[in-house]
């Protein structure tokens, strides 16, 4: 052996012991972070070992996991399962409806929507439940989530009677549940299941785990701020963190490859929970999926188009929210003032959403001069075959789309029914092409204030 190449087999073996020593510890670290298990990880003090060790483990995780299509697979696919149970080789993506309004409601299933896509699988959508009636039964007590469990399926309206479900099914295969929430149970409980709960008591989802050292930089100025009536939620996780305020951080990717006929989001948790995307493009596309594919259907479009027939292309609309919402406690000239800055005008006529059942609380609207107008009016074109309990939440949906289409609209600030009507307007705050606070989706390089 020449002085040189025993020169060489020496600096080969130690590259070879350094990469076995690295090799070994990454191992160990996976064998630390079992796939499924929640990553705790504080704001506050960032556990800088514990955060190298993610990293270490899945710096080979692949930016492009996300699925090629851009928006939505060919609009000729569409894929609506019509069974009312479980449909063989089929996994499916569901959730416990968080209960109270239907826009509670529907923030979750938004929510739903982008996991189900990112995790390539059927969404198993659910009955749309009466705000009244779930709140009598919350009264006992019960979170909304509970109050829905208890509603028969006759208190319920399938989103087929008014979500463009062909709209929804071009981007991901839909399945219909028309039936209780126990029924659903009943139906769907001989599939093997993998029940999660991840609380926005306790944390938030991300896409994945961060892989760059920009991404790192980013996920590390994150902020999370526990809602804390959501700390009753989720008990693992009470258990994880115990009084601390760590956040729990779960990673969707996790899912990707897991095996249950069934991932199930418990207790209502969709609805709150941020999922934060780590690269801003796959974010704006996550928000994309639901804004071109969450609409309501052509039996809403169609009363919508007959009641502005009669009110006349060019109105005006308004959101007054008022009976369990902080906003019932804004004065009525809080109203007026909102109108006014809006250039709302009282030569055009201004349509009222609300829940207000007192019509003297507007009184000081037609002193100065508007022409109202409101779904009473309108009776014989809102008469729907649902249960009496429901035809608020249902009005409310063809109002939504009505107040879509005005000229003008002013809405009630922290209302989520006023949200989709904004949103749907165009009319929301955009940071770096992505819609803030009126979708659950967001991007880590944005500074978020609170939940
Ligand atoms: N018909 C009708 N119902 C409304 C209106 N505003 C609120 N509601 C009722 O109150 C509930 C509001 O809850 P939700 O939709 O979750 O919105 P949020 O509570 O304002 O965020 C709805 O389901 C309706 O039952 C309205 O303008 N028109
Ligand atoms: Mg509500």
């Amino acid at each position: 052996m020449t002085e040189y190449s025993w020169i060489q087999t020496v600096k080969r073996s130690i590259i070879v012991t350094c990469l076995f020593t690295v090799a070994c510890l990454a191992g160990y670290v996976y064998y630390l972070l079992p796939a499924n298990s929640p990553v705790l990880y504080s704001h506050r003090t960032l556990a800088d070992n514990g955060f190298r060790g993610v990293l270490s483990v899945f710096s080979t995780e692949q930016l492009s996991y996300l699925p090629n299509s851009s928006t939505s697979n060919s609009a000729t696919s569409v894929r609506i399962l019509n069974s009312t149970g479980p449909v063989k080789g089929v996994k499916y993506l569901s959730y416990q409806p968080p209960g109270n309004g239907w826009n509670n409601q529907r923030v979750a299933l938004e929510n739903a929507i982008v996991m189900a896509k990112l995790l390539n699988r059927t969404l198993l959508v659910h009955p749309m439940a009466p705000h009244d009636k779930g709140a009598q039964l919350k009264a006992g007590a019960n979170p909304g989530y509970v109050a829905y469990n208890h509603l028969e399926q006759s208190d319920l309206v399938p989103l087929s009677a008014f979500v463009d479900l062909s709209l929804l099914s071009q981007l991901m295969p839909v399945q219909v549940v028309a039936t209780s929430h126990q029924q659903f149970y009943r139906d769907f409980g001989q599939l093997t299941w993998r029940n999660i709960c991840h609380s926005v008591g306790f944390g938030y989802w991300m896409d994945r785990r961060p892989v760059t050292s920009e991404e790192v930089s980013m996920f590390k100025r994150q902020h999370f701020h526990p809602f804390n009536i959501w700390r009753k939620k989720c008990p693992k996780e009470q258990k994880l963190v115990n009084h601390s305020s760590v956040a729990i951080v779960e990673y969707l990717t996790d899912y990707i490859n897991d095996t249950s006929d069934m991932l199930y989001f418990e207790q209502g948790t969709l609805f709150g929970i941020h999922i934060r995307f780590v690269n801003l493009g796959d974010a704006i596309m996550a928000q994309q999926w639901v804004i071109k594919h969450f609409r309501y259907g052509p039996s809403v479009h169609a009363i919508v188009d007959k009641i502005i027939k009669r009110i006349g292309s060019e109105f005006n609309a308004i959101h007054v929210r008022r009976t369990d919402h902080p906003a019932r406690k804004f004065p009525v000239d809080y109203w007026l003032a909102s109108l006014e800055n809006a250039n709302c005008t009282t030569d055009v006529p201004l349509y009222v959403a609300t829940d207000e059942k007192d019509r003297r609380y507007f009184g000081p609207f037609k002193e100065k001069g508007y022409k109202l107008h409101w779904a009473s009016d309108f009776h014989d074109l809102l008469q729907f075959d649902v249960s009496p309990d429901v035809v608020e939440d249902f009005t409310g949906i063809h109002e939504q789309l009505l107040c879509e289409q005005a000229a003008k609209f002013v809405a009630t600030p922290g209302s989520t029914f006023s949200i989709l009507i904004l949103r749907n307007r165009n009319e929301v705050e955009i940071e770096d092409g992505l819609m803030m606070n009126s979708l659950h989706v967001f991007w880590i390089g944005h500074q978020m204030t609170g939940v």
